[in-house]
């Protein structure tokens, strides 16, 4: 223990043992185990962060290229060529599938992986199984045996095992789903200082999206997709139901253009929407985040009359594996950080819970689009491809996400029902829906479409 209590002191941060002496043996090697996993050079950087009070720099924007949701017949072919390129690799097995639900959900106030939320209209289909049968689906269309790559975080690693267990993995053969945890960062005072969430426990936080990269590596999912013949990720998040995670266009146009990392956004609502844009931030590709975009550029206008800054980053890419490796590879990712300023639960010196202000730490996973050389950025429709779950009431919320389900639901099958449900196995393969006869389910609550294999 004298060991890590002098590097604890040594770095600024000795007030960690403050209750030590109160702890019993088990709660002492809890925290021990906790003590020993934390980077403290990092921490260090990072509470120098804080300290830096320089003026923000005002980075030159622009919008970047975007290929658009309705191509024109000029791009016909292309679109063809690059559908045709996607069907292929999909079918070779050579897309992985790769879902990142680490993070807390806490806007949803639900008490659980968010994943484990039930989303489905007129079942009670969860998030996870949700995806689940989206890549199954795209498994039976292409022909091939999807893997899959789950990102979760230690705040709920165990829960998502178990639900996915109890689950039956969904339907997915176990070997065929590769669970994988992100690191946790401790959360710091405004000076600096490691927050303690409780006498023998540090407050912890998931270190961002960004930290998928390392985790794929670190984990050996990147060894195991090599293992496999997979060379191109479909990265997505946990609570839009509606994402496509194996759309051959989107694969095939990435392939041919060589892109390292690649991504979809939607046209935002109006000037408001509070989403992140891509955009070229002095001449690299990024995400624009909301707060970042002054009132003028976010009322810009092309000249067609629509918003400059428009490409509403719905956080769907594909990436190389060859490119994760090599960003990877060298130890340090050294993606920038982003410091999020919350109220935490925490516990003070004299040992009373208290709130206090803090700071979580995270790095995002586009910030990696600037070290790409080649990206494409594609345009899908909202209604189809867009409707995340994020706010318990309200805009985007399950109510919407419903509600667009439906919508899809419905425009397939002609049913008409306030709530329509259609198993995704049998959305990707449209063209078997319309020569099986439909099943109407029993409930009240709507209807619901399942396909024979289902
Ligand atoms: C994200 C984007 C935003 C927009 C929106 C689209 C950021 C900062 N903003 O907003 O620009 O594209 O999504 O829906 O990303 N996650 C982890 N580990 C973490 C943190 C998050 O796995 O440490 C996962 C999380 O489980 C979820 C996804 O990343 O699947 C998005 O996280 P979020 O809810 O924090 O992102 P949000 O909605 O603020």
């Amino acid at each position: 223990m004298p060991d890590l209590r002098d590097q604890f002191a040594a770095a600024g941060q000795g007030h960690v043992f403050h209750h030590w002496e109160s702890l019993d043996g088990a709660a002492q090697a809890s925290f021990t185990a906790q003590l020993e996993a934390v980077d403290l050079p990092l921490v260090s950087r990072l509470g120098a962060l804080l300290a830096d009070r320089s003026a923000p720099l005002s980075p030159a924007l622009a919008p970047p290229v975007v290929f658009p949701a309705r191509p024109g017949a000029e791009r016909q072919q292309e679109c063809e060529e690059a559908t045709a390129r996607g069907a292929e690799l999909l079918a070779a097995g050579k897309v992985g599938f790769v879902l990142v639900a680490g993070g807390q959900g806490s806007r949803l106030g639900f008490d659980g992986p968010k994943g484990a939320y039930e989303i489905g209209p007129v079942t009670t289909k969860s998030l996870f199984e949700w995806h689940a049968a989206r890549i199954q689906a795209a498994g039976l269309r292409h022909g091939f045996q999807p893997r899959w790559y789950v990102m979760t975080s230690a705040a709920n690693d165990a829960q998502t095992r178990a639900f996915f267990e109890a689950n039956g993995h969904f339907g997915f053969d176990p070997a065929d789903v590769f669970l994988f945890q992100q690191d946790m960062l401790p959360a710091l005072d405004a000076e600096g200082r490691i927050v303690l969430a409780g006498p023998g426990e540090l407050f912890l936080a998931p270190n961002g999206h960004g930290g998928t990269l390392a985790a794929l590596q670190s984990s050996g999912a990147l060894g195991d997709m090599a293992s496999h013949g997979i060379e191109q990720l479909s990265y997505f998040q946990v609570d839009n139901p509606l994402g496509r995670h194996a759309d051959p266009l989107f694969i095939g146009l990435h392939d041919l253009a060589g892109a390292e990392m690649s991504s979809k956004v939607v046209a935002k609502r109006d000037a408001a929407e509070k989403v992140g844009v891509l955009g070229l931030i002095d001449g690299a590709l990024g995400c624009i985040e909301y707060s970042d975009l002054s009132d003028e550029l976010r009322h810009a206008a092309d000249g067609e009359g629509k918003l400059l800054f428009n490409a509403g980053n719905i956080a769907a890419h594909v990436i190389r594996r060859d490119f994760v490796e090599a960003l990877t590879g060298g130890g340090d990712l050294d993606l920038p950080w982003h410091i999020a300023r919350k109220q935490l639960k925490c516990v003070s010196e004299s040992g009373a819970q208290e709130e206090r202000a803090g700071v979580k730490f995270e790095t995002f996973i586009f910030d990696a689009l600037a070290r790409t050389t080649s990206s494409v950025v594609l345009e899908v429709l909202r209604e189809e491809e867009f409707s995340p779950v994020k706010n318990a009431e309200g805009s985007d919320s399950p109510e919407t996400c419903r509600a667009s389900l439906t919508a899809i639901a419905a425009a397939i099958s002609g049913a008409t029902a306030s709530a329509v449900e259609l198993d995704p196995r049998l959305a990707e393969t449209a063209a078997e829906f319309t020569s099986r006869p439909t099943t109407a389910d029993e409930t009240p609550r709507g209807v619901v479409f399942r396909p024979a294999e289902a």
